[in-house]
């Protein structure tokens, strides 16, 4: 099974965005969608987990979406981009690339809620010179109206941690099972976005800024074989970093994650 030689046509539409440039430890995410896209090839269609195949979704993967360097231009092309789908799955790229995803989303959706995967709280104000590096990006979010969950965050910076207590539209979840417990309450409208080093850097090595500990696959896959029925309305895997994954193990897990929420959401 390889995503890109998937069909081309579907109201789901797969595609990358390789780009890395607010990246401040160490670049390669640019590589990530297509390092995803060739473990994908060692993959079957079907999951056993699940029992149905990737065939039963209605998905195409439209390729990568090649966008300006600067922090801003990138913003713009994506989200003029997304606008014109019905569903968004986004290979990164760093996580900076998930701000327009969301901004689009969040115009179609009004109670749209992000649930944030990371090691990470990504709630800089600014970073490197710029409100858009992937540091900044769920302060973005938050600053269109967007409430957020996070899980698995482990590194902050004092003001990040004070935002985390004090902001009503952040809600910090300590495990999988308190945010299974969380969404089987939800009926607004959720996307998830799933930053690769949220996984324990043994498992996930291959990312710019690792950080141990981390969750297993194992949790986080069983996570998702018992979550019941969410309105997920897309969702990104991102800064999967391919320089530094010389087994594979990172992309491979990349691939793995998401075949099972194409068919775990819409199969
Ligand atoms: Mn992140």
């Amino acid at each position: 099974m390889k995503f890109l030689s998937s069909r081309k046509s579907g109201k789901i539409s797969l595609f990358g965005v390789p780009y890395d440039s607010t990246t401040c430890f160490r670049p390669g995410a640019r590589f990530g969608p297509d390092g995803i896209r060739f473990f994908s090839e060692n993959l079957e269609e079907f999951s056993l987990a699940l029992g149905k195949s990737l065939k039963d979704v209605d998905f195409s993967d439209v390729g990568n979406l090649e966008v300006p360097v600067e922090p801003e231009k990138m913003v713009s092309s994506v989200y003029s981009f997304v606008r014109e789908l019905e569903i968004p799955v986004l290979l990164g790229g760093e996580h900076s690339v998930t701000y327009p995803v969301v901004k689009a989303l969040s115009e179609r959706f009004r109670e749209l809620m992000v649930v944030h995967f990371d090691a990470h709280a990504d709630l800089r104000e600014s970073y490197s010179g710029t409100p858009y590096s992937h540091a900044c990006v769920m302060k973005r979010v938050l600053d269109l109206g967007v409430s957020i969950v996070q899980v698995g965050i482990r590194s902050a910076t004092k003001e990040e941690a004070e935002l985390r207590r004090q902001n009503p539209n952040i809600t910090v979840v300590d495990s999988l099972s308190e945010l299974l417990f969380l969404l089987s309450r939800v009926s607004a409208p959720v996307y998830f976005s799933i930053d690769i080093d949220f996984f324990d850097p043994a498992f996930a090595p291959g990312t710019g800024t690792p950080e141990p500990p981390g969750a297993s696959p194992v949790e986080f896959f069983d996570f998702i074989y018992k979550l019941p029925a969410v309105n997920v309305v897309g969702f990104d895997v991102v800064e999967v970093s391919p320089p530094y994954d010389p087994s594979g193990i990172t992309q491979m897990l990349a691939a793995k994650i998401v075949r099972e929420l194409l068919i775990k959401f819409w199969g």
